[in-house]
């Protein structure tokens, strides 16, 4: 599978959105990752609507919005998506998954099934007809910088093999927290194809943003 690069642009300067959002098109990013948090599901608040409508207006690269809200299905009338992006609901975060799934397909965009570090992938068995990708988590969300919890490679390999042994070679594994230059080739090698570079790489402050976009392509 194609290995692409998705940016957590909740690391970035807010004051210098403008310039990393070139640079992200400059570099061939594929897609822009959006943490939407509700101080619920995790103890945080992030980006919004209205952030995400800009991001919308002012990029074309597609967007990877990670959603980490109790409900959804009661809230994605309120965000600007369409064809060509990701959104990730959690497991966790609601009793109806496909009554999200679908009506993130109705606007053509993909539905993405997230999983906390704890949460076992068999929970995904009887969604997988219905989404795209799935979103493993390997930090428990919530924070930007925090430590790999180690037992999601694992994780990640075994939900490889599953879905290839089972007729879902077409669904893409996206991993999220840590992924460092170092975890990223891990991660790779262990079957995820989507990586979400925040503080432990892309945004990592030694290097400039273009030069670690370069090298974490060259890692996964
Ligand atoms: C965390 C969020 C993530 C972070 C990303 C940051 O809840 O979903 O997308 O933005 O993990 O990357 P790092 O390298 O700081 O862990
Ligand atoms: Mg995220």
């Amino acid at each position: 599978m194609i290995k692409k690069i998705s940016p957590s642009i909740m690391c970035a300067d807010y004051m210098d959105l403008r310039k990393h959002i070139d640079i992200f098109t400059n570099c061939g990013v594929e897609y822009i990752h959006v943490d939407v948090m509700d101080g619920s599901f995790v103890p945080n608040y992030t980006l919004g609507t209205d952030f995400v409508k800009a991001l919308k207006k002012n990029s074309k690269i597609p967007l990877d919005i990670h959603l980490m809200i109790n409900n959804p299905e009661n809230k994605l009338d309120w965000f600007e998506f369409g064809e060509g992006d990701y959104v990730s609901v959690h497991y966790e975060s609601t009793k109806h998954l496909q009554k999200a799934t679908a009506m993130i397909k109705e606007r053509r965009a993909k539905p993405m099934v997230a999983i906390n570090p704890a949460t076992p992938i068999i929970m995904l068995e009887n969604v997988l007809d219905d989404i795209d990708g799935v979103l493993v988590m390997t930090v428990n969300p919530g924070f930007a910088g925090q430590k790999l919890v180690k037992s999601t490679l694992k994780k990640i390999e075994v939900l490889r093999e599953y879905l290839d042994k089972n007729g879902y070679e077409h669904i893409e594994i996206e991993v999220d927290g840590n992924v460092s230059f170092e975890n990223a080739t891990l991660m790779s090698t262990a079957g995820a194809n989507i990586f979400v570079a925040g503080t432990s790489s892309v945004f990592e402050k030694s290097n400039s943003l273009e030069d670690n976009i370069k090298k974490f392509r060259s890692v996964i």
